[in-house]
């Protein structure tokens, strides 16, 4: 048993997050913390919403409201859908709390205080027909170091490059596309990196087992060599930077955001109910004992290994560093991307409102874009939902329980020992059990789902050849035996799909009877096929999965801007 402390990604503020957000952090995230939890462990799976910065004030502005009032309104919103989606957090905070605020200042003081930060006059881009100061991401143009023509004053999304806004060639102002922009000169702070350079380079060098898709953005960004960092911005939205001289300034997003899954983690402890003690610091400060896992697409890859380690760091103080980083690659919809701005793919309140949540969650996992992009397609999608979910899982669990009810009555039969055909399927599913908790584990979402799979395809197998419709006319108790068995190993089936489908799950333990908890993972498959006994009540649950007609995804493909009949849809 260990202390694991997990974090994902924290999503922006504004809007409604897409199918690809929840894949590339949270509901990753959320697979771990389950698993971890199952698997006996303690788990503290923490996330958050990232307010600040112009996004926010932007669409609190089109929205019409006081950039505050939108945020609460947005975390809500958020919060809900996360709790639609099942997400286990055990906190879901907001960077706009009193806590980050006190801990960002924190952070930034200490730094001041190791000769870190350095006060600059800089000159900032000042966008006249728009009437203020261009932050970063609201300046485009194009990439110095590849030429893409759409990137932002802090980031090309294209090398994954950070930006200056002044590094951009052909800027603009992405608010009103207006180039009437002129350079004004304004205070800042900057924190030293090239001095951190040194240590931040020991830490990832020390780091192992890091997927290459980690590691190798974290050492290229690093090959660049580490620049001074802006740290402030001239905006009223966001943590007020503590310092004489600097009112009306706050920090920079990027600088609080990752110090807010230490923020929320105070915010889950100031929140415990009466009587119950959480010791916030036990998880960050001195934790030698505790497991550090970050989520995270790679596009935040280069602030995770570098900027909040160096944050970290430069503190002097042990403040807990990540342990394991677990990066995706982008889920694309019909080949292109997924767009907040321009509504192009599905998002996830829309997903709810078409289907329940587990079928995303197990399509999402069994694509999940852990090496190379993928996409997704209605049709790829009503594929797998049929296949994996109404055909073999769904289909497996009514027929067994259906024809169980109608022959021997609701409670699992008595009579027959098991023969080698039970032999057979229990060390099948000894060894496809043992790859999939390995996959768990070690954070292999799409080979843990094709376990899992598996796992229902070695039940369908069985049952065909054992074929209990066709003994029970000649030997009774082998069909008892037959019906024992895939009774047993429907119940394996909802507890081990529990982190992948937690609901269908929850609803199969339900008309089980099944008593253990979430905190339990099976580990002997001879133990867990022969765990309820003969006489055991169950009902037979309505069918787990509906399938999805081909009608169906011409529609959706239509509602949501899908060319199934295009390239992309393969
Ligand atoms: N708010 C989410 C994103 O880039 C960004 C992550 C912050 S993690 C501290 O999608
Ligand atoms: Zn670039």
């Amino acid at each position: 048993m260990a202390k694991i402390l997990i974090t994902s990604a924290l999503p922006y503020i504004n809007g409604i997050k897409h199918l690809g957000n929840l894949i590339g952090s949270m509901l990753s995230a959320d697979v771990y913390a389950r698993f971890m939890r199952a698997a006996g462990n303690t788990v503290l799976f923490i996330c958050a919403t990232d307010e600040h910065g112009t996004p926010a004030e932007i669409a609190a502005h089109e929205e019409g409201l006081p950039v505050e009032e939108y945020c609460r309104k947005q975390h809500e919103i958020q919060a809900q859908i996360y709790r639609d989606f099942a997400l286990s957090f055990d906190y879901f905070g907001r960077s706009s709390s009193p806590q980050n605020h006190e801990l960002t200042n924190h952070f930034y003081h200490r730094l001041d205080d190791a000769g870190l930060i350095e006060e600059r006059a800089i000159a900032q881009v000042y966008s006249i027909d728009d009437g203020r100061f261009l932050p970063d991401r609201y300046i485009t143009g194009t990439c110095p170091h590849c030429g893409y023509p759409n990137a932002r004053g802090d980031q090309c999304e294209n090398c994954t490059r950070l930006l200056e806004p002044t590094d951009l060639k052909d800027a603009r102002s992405a608010i009103s596309g207006s180039s009437n922009l002129e350079v004004r000169e304004t205070k800042h702070l900057f924190l030293k990196l090239p001095v951190l350079a040194d240590r931040v380079e020991a830490w990832i060098d020390s780091q192992k087992d890091w997927p290459l898709l980690v590691s190798s953005i974290a050492k290229g960004w690093l090959k660049e060599g580490l620049q001074d960092r802006g740290i402030t911005r001239d905006l009223k939205w966001g943590v007020p930077v503590d310092r004489p001289g600097f009112e009306g300034k706050v920090f920079y997003v990027w600088f609080d955001a990752p110090i807010e899954y230490i923020g929320a983690t105070k915010e889950w402890a100031d929140a415990a109910p009466p009587g119950e003690m959480r010791d916030w610091k036990a998880w960050w400060y001195d934790a030698h004992d505790v497991r550090y896992v970050e989520f995270m697409a790679k596009d935040n890859v280069p602030f995770h290994t570098v900027s909040f380690p160096a944050t970290i760091l430069g503190s002097g103080e042990p403040w807990k560093l990540a342990d394991y980083i677990k990066g995706f690659s982008w889920l694309n919809f019909y080949g292109g991307k997924f767009s907040t701005s321009q509504k192009r793919g599905i998002f996830l309140d829309q997903a709810l409102a078409e289907y329940p949540s587990d079928y995303w969650r197990y399509w999402l996992l069994a694509n999940a874009p852990e090496t190379d992009d993928t996409s997704f397609t209605f049709g790829g999608f009503a594929g797998v939902c049929n296949k994996d979910l109404a055909d073999t899982f769904g289909n497996f669990v009514n027929r067994t329980l259906r024809f169980c009810s109608a022959r021997f009555g609701d409670a699992v039969p008595a009579g027959g020992k098991p023969g080698p055909m039970e032999g057979e399927l229990t060390a099948s599913v000894q060894t496809t059990l043992d790859r999939y908790t390995a996959a768990l584990g070690a954070m292999q979402l799409r080979r843990a789902a094709e376990a899992l799979r598996e796992l229902w395809v070695l039940g369908n197998v069985y049952i065909d050849r054992a074929a209990p419709w066709t003994a029970i006319k000649t030997d009774k108790d082998r069909a008892a035996i037959i019906l024992r068995t895939a009774i047993n190993l429907a119940r394996l089936y909802a507890i081990l799909g529990s982190p992948i489908i937690p609901d269908t799950c929850a609803r199969l333990r339900e008309a089980l009877g099944v008593t253990v908890g979430d905190d339990y993972w099976p580990n002997d498959a001879a133990a867990e096929l022969a765990a309820l006994p003969a006489g055991h009540a169950f009902s037979v649950p309505p069918p787990l999965f509906k399938k999805i007609a081909p009608e169906e995804v011409v529609a959706l493909a239509a509602r949501y801007g899908g060319d199934e009949a295009g390239e992309g849809a393969a």
